[in-house]
């Protein structure tokens, strides 16, 4: 396990200038400090709600701060890898050693009653970004960096795993639930569906799991001349060039979670694929039809 680094977070400092050059009986006397007014401790641009939370991806690991304030959490995932990256953030009720949990993991066995899949930032291509917002609660987590390509029923083999710990704010402060959406996108078996239209721009969707067992999306852009039948048929079989282009999703949300998910939508065919492996049929989800194809206009 790596040792956690802190990662660039971007701080927006807001400078502001309040100059009161009416009221003269205002003014502070010379040589007094004028007291700076009251204002949020941290505002960010546009107004955005929550913590942010950076996981910066490299060839070798990752790396992401060792805790974050509890509420409405913004992950952005900064790929600087050469691969397609995914991140799955877990709870963990019981966490004796982050060493028994990459046991568990890797053996394929994450049906375990201790770990709830919060969701994470999927497929994020090379020198991409994937972004998700969620709520967290108070607790143990773990930071899981998930394997390239799907896996047909192997171990799952993770290359790295990190402790996370969510920390109750002091304050109190902090947003209640996950921020509204114009698009909503539902998960269920077997299917996606889709709520709202999906116009070229930056995009947030609300991701919710509808169905009974756990679900992922990746959302994929078709490169030129590509089928849909191509993307999928490699979705399932990575093998020979890509005939897309990851551009964000969510990995694994347990059932009766939602996140929101961010994406730069650029007019063409896209494909929403779930390729969660399923251990009762052994086939990936996709197999059984979660998977849909959507135009993006402009
Ligand atoms: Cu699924």
């Amino acid at each position: 396990m790596r040792s956690s680094l802190p990662a660039a977070i971007l701080t927006l400092a807001v400078c502001q200038l309040f100059a009161s050059t009416l009221d003269a009986q205002a003014s502070p006397p010379p040589g007094r400090a004028q007291p700076s007014p009251r204002r949020p401790a941290l505002q960010r641009a546009g107004g955005i709600q929550g913590s942010e939370f950076v996981i910066v991806a490299h060839d070798k690991g990752f790396d992401a701060p060792s805790q974050v304030d509890a509420g409405l959490v913004n992950v952005r995932l900064f790929n600087r890898s050469t691969a397609t990256q995914h991140f799955a953030i877990l709870k963990v009720d019981r966490l004796d050693r982050v060493a028994s949990i990459v046991e568990y993991l890797r053996a394929g066995d994450w049906n375990v009653p201790w770990i709830s899949r919060m969701g994470g930032p999927e497929s994020s291509a090379p020198g991409g970004v994937s972004s998700v917002s969620m709520m967290l609660d108070a607790g143990r987590y773990v930071v899981a960096q998930l394997p390239v390509a799907p896996t047909r029923g192997g171990p799952l083999v993770l290359t790295e795993v990190q402790e996370l710990a969510v920390i109750r704010r002091a304050d109190g402060a902090g947003a209640a639930a996950l921020p509204a959406t114009e698009v909503t996108l539902r998960m269920n078996e077997w299917g996606f569906t889709l709520e709202g239209p999906l116009v070229a721009g930056r995009r947030t969707l609300r991701v919710e799991n509808a169905g009974q067992f756990e679900h992922h999306v990746s959302i994929v852009r078709f490169l030129p001349g590509r089928t849909f039948d191509q993307v999928v048929r490699w979705a399932e079989h990575p093998t020979g060039p890509s005939p897309y282009e990851a551009v964000g999703g969510t990995t694994n949300v347990e059932r009766g979670r939602a996140v929101n998910v961010t994406v730069d939508l650029m007019p063409g065919d896209y494909a929403l694929l779930c390729t969660t492996w399923n251990p009762l049929s052994k086939q990936l989800h996709s197999q059984h039809g979660m998977v849909k194809q959507l135009r993006v206009i402009s």
